[in-house]
């Protein structure tokens, strides 16, 4: 045995805990630590804020940035795999307007998976990648009836700009918006191996459900409340405050508090200082929309919270998280309805999840991938000795 299978020990303790904080797997895309966040392939996050989102899914699947030369061919590779189907156009009408839209990504994302499977799981998760701009742009089209006149996909665009290109919104500033979604898309990437949606992506395709089957689960575990949609209740929250004077938004934090409602946007699972993500996307507010109501609230919820919140000493991380700066940028260029923001965190994920299923089934264990996920569950009445006997 060597030192290293000896340093961790299951007890009892363990059970019935979500697997919390039990090593189960390697990851080879990411990991997080308490001061410097999410690092993707080794690099802290904030030195890869000003990439593209094309250079970081790059980076997820071949595990170094590309140079000039390999950005051109990359690029032009995910346009060559960005048509989707019809299908998804009639799909899409038919679907209830009132759904939550990431149910209505989980089922594009099946809908390219019956149309579009390859059977490859890196050829399947890249096109998936590729095909998301479009699949985003006509879920918030079909969703408000803005069914007409749709501009064709423009293949030798940027994923964001065909995002942006398939939403046509008027009167928006559409290379404003096209900043804020390529931040927003190169921060939420990915975050470790043994988060809910990417744990649960990578669970159903070891049982060798296709890329995009895998991809669905992952969406559907994305779109708890507890997990990927603390983002929409992030700006539902900044909408709550309604202010940006310092004495009026400490009175509120403090209400609510006493209420024993979470103060959003604040506070993490390991991280001990501001998120990083939540520093790029202030910075990026404070250039595009230092004016903007929302982001005036979010300024004085940055300096006010975390004095409050550190007053209780239970409290791990008074600091600002990831979702607190998100909802009000997006809200900036014209996304008002929060109950969308868990898509383009889904969107996100895609590369992640994608690349972390492509390493446990093709490169893990000499490229024998990762076996069919099987934890051990205790019979009631039993204990861990009996797994001994
Ligand atoms: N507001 C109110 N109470 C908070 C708090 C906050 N922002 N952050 C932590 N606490 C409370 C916890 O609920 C917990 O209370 P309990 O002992 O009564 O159960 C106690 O402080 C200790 O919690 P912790 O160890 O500091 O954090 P955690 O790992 O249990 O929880 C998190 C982390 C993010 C769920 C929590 O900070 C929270 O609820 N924040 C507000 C909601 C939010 O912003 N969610 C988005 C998270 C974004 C992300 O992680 N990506």
């Amino acid at each position: 045995m060597t030192g290293d299978e000896t340093l961790f020990e299951v007890t009892s303790a363990h059970l019935n805990t979500g697997l919390r904080g039990l090593p189960v797997g390697t990851c080879f895309t990411s990991f997080v630590t308490p001061t410097e966040g999410v690092h993707y392939c080794g690099y802290p996050i904030a030195e890869l804020a000003e990439q593209e989102p094309e250079d970081i899914v790059y980076l997820l699947f071949n595990k170094e940035l590309p140079n000039d030369e390999q950005r051109v061919k990359f690029v032009e590779d995910l346009q060559s795999r960005g048509e989707v189907p019809e299908q998804i156009n009639e799909v899409f009408r038919s679907l209830p307007k009132d759904g939550h839209p990431m149910d209505w990504l989980s089922i594009g994302i099946h809908v390219l998976g019956m149309t579009c499977l390859t059977g490859d799981w890196k050829e399947d998760a890249l096109n998936m990648v590729a095909k998301m701009p479009r699949v985003m742009g006509l879920m918030f089209r079909y969703r408000e009836g803005r069914e007409d006149n749709i501009p064709e996909d423009n293949l030798s665009q940027t994923m964001v700009q065909r995002f942006v290109n398939t939403l046509d919104f008027e009167s928006v500033d559409k290379e404003k918006m096209g900043k804020i979604v390529a931040t927003y898309l190169v921060l939420h990437m990915d975050h470790g191996g043994g988060n809910l949606s990417t744990f649960t992506g990578k669970a159903i395709a070891s049982g060798h459900a296709n890329v995009y089957s895998s991809m669905a689960g992952a969406m559907n575990a994305l779109s708890g409340p507890l997990h990927g949609r603390a983002n929409q209740s992030c700006l539902e929250f900044v909408l709550k405050v309604g202010t940006d004077d310092p004495i009026k938004v400490e009175e509120f934090v403090r209400s609510e508090l006493e209420a024993k409602r979470p103060i959003y946007g604040f506070g993490h699972a390991v991280l001990r200082a501001e998120d990083p993500r939540a520093t790029v996307q202030f910075a990026l507010g404070e250039k595009i929309c230092p004016d903007d109501e929302n982001f005036k609230i979010i300024r004085t919820l940055r300096e006010v919270a975390p004095k409050v919140l550190a007053e209780n000493p239970k409290i791990s991380n008074p600091n600002a998280n990831v979702d607190i700066a998100s909802g009000a940028l997006l809200h900036h260029v014209g996304f008002t309805d929060p109950t969308y923001y868990t898509t383009f965190f889904g969107w996100a994920r895609v590369a992640g999840i994608g690349a972390q299923i492509f390493d446990e089934r093709v490169v893990m264990r000499d490229g024998k991938g990762v076996p069919i996920y099987r934890p051990k569950y205790i019979a009631e009445g039993q204990t861990l000795r009996h797994l001994n006997q």
